[in-house]
């Protein structure tokens, strides 16, 4: 019996290419013509296209690229138009919030961050008019919410990082420069400067349900998986009957761990991991700086961390490396 599988291919479905379900009337149609794809099929569908377009997927693209050209067209300038240094610097180049002394300013000089601000303006813009693009084609093709809601979990963070913490710290100054490396020492220097994020109970829990989220990932992917012999990838129609494939997935989890996930349930602990990740992480962003000032000091306030540090064997010691004392 052929079997239709992805990422370790055997078999590829090839057919005629096909345009999807009709669109309500008035709206703009897909573009592009379809083609088949023999690298496409070995990690999913062979069909590439069509794509809807549309009135927010457009907006959304062009207000990226601006946003994009902006931070870019910085890049380079930082580099003196030289592409080759470009390429060569990309990692470490970035485009830097505005200066503190600038406050909240709307338009501050935009070498001392106006850039920035237009940039993230449109960048913003941009990640929001796709959060509409995917709420309503899931509307038009009859679908729940649910990839747009877990999308909004993840924008919540970005804007907490970028816009909602700043704007209660009083300044643009505290919010994430657009750049590879320069994003990473921020997220670092974040840490130390409110005294070890690792003391903040909701960066615990975002780390627990990102790791909890790896986790059901894996273990989803390999019970559908080991029971595709059985048709198991075809979940909904096994639901509810006997003898299925999804039967044997829930019998080989309760055998061996007492309890099993329903075949819709266990879409929902996956759902709900992954959007906690970043509701949690938005939580914790935002009370940093604001509630509370030093995570070190909560901690010790609460009983988690030792008063008197020395009683801790710290590796490395921070006394004599050169992580300085504020990263313990
Ligand atoms: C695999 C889906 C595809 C998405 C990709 C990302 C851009 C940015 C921007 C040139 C899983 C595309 C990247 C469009 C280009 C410019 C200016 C998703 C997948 C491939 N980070 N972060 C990365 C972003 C924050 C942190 C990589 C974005 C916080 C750490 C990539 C945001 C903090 C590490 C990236 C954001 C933080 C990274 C790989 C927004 C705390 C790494 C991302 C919008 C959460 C890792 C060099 C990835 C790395 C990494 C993008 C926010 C920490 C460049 C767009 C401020 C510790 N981050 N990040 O695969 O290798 O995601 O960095 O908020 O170690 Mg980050
Ligand atoms: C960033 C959501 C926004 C993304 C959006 C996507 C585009 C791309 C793509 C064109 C990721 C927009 C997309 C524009 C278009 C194309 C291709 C989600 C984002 C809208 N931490 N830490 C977390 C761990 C430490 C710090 C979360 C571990 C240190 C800070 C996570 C460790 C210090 C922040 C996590 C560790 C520190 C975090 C992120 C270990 C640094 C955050 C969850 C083992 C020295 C963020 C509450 C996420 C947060 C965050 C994990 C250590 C700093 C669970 C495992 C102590 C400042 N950390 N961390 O999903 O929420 O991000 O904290 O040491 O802001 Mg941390």
């Amino acid at each position: 019996m052929s079997e239709f599988q992805n990422i370790f291919t055997r078999v590829q479905l090839v057919g005629p290419v096909e345009a999807g379900v009709p669109v309500p009337d008035g709206e703009l149609e897909r573009v592009g013509t379809p083609i088949l794809s023999y690298w496409a099929g070995k990690i999913g569908s062979a069909q590439i296209g069509p794509i809807y377009l549309g009135g927010f997927g457009l907006a959304s693209l062009i207000t990226f690229l601006l946003g994009f050209t902006i931070i870019g067209m910085n890049m380079l300038a930082q580099v003196d138009w030289n592409p080759v240094l470009f390429v060569r610097e990309f990692l470490w180049l970035s485009l830097d919030p505005p200066l503190a002394k600038h406050g909240l300013k709307v338009l501050p000089p935009l070498n001392e961050g106006g850039w920035w601000l237009i940039a993230g303006f449109f960048i913003t813009l941009s990640i929001i008019l796709w959060w509409f693009r995917m709420y309503v084609r899931a509307q038009r093709l009859g679908l729940g919410y649910h990839v747009s809601y877990a999308f909004a979990a993840a924008i919540w963070l970005y804007l907490v990082l970028g816009f909602i913490r700043p704007l209660l710290m009083g300044n643009w100054s505290h919010a994430v420069p657009f750049g590879i490396f320069s994003h990473l020492y921020w997220t670092n220097d974040f840490s130390v400067d409110y005294g070890n994020l690792f003391w903040n109970p909701f960066h615990a829990l975002s780390i627990a349900f990102l790791y909890g989220s790896a986790l059901l990932f894996a273990i989803h992917g390999a019970t559908i998986l080991s029971v595709s012999r059985y048709g198991g990838d075809r979940e909904i129609e096994q639901i509810t009957d006997r003898g299925t494939a999804s039967e044997r997935a829930a019998l080989f989890w309760r055998w061996t761990m007492g309890f099993n996930a329903s075949m819709e349930s266990i879409h929902r602990w996956a759902w709900w991991f992954a959007m906690l990740t970043t509701l949690t992480g938005g939580i914790g962003i935002l009370i940093t700086g604001t509630l509370v000032d030093d995570w070190t000091a909560w901690g010790m306030k609460h009983g988690i961390v030792p008063e008197d540090l020395s009683w801790w064997p710290i590796t490395p010691d921070s006394t004599v490396s050169s992580w300085g004392a504020g990263a313990q």
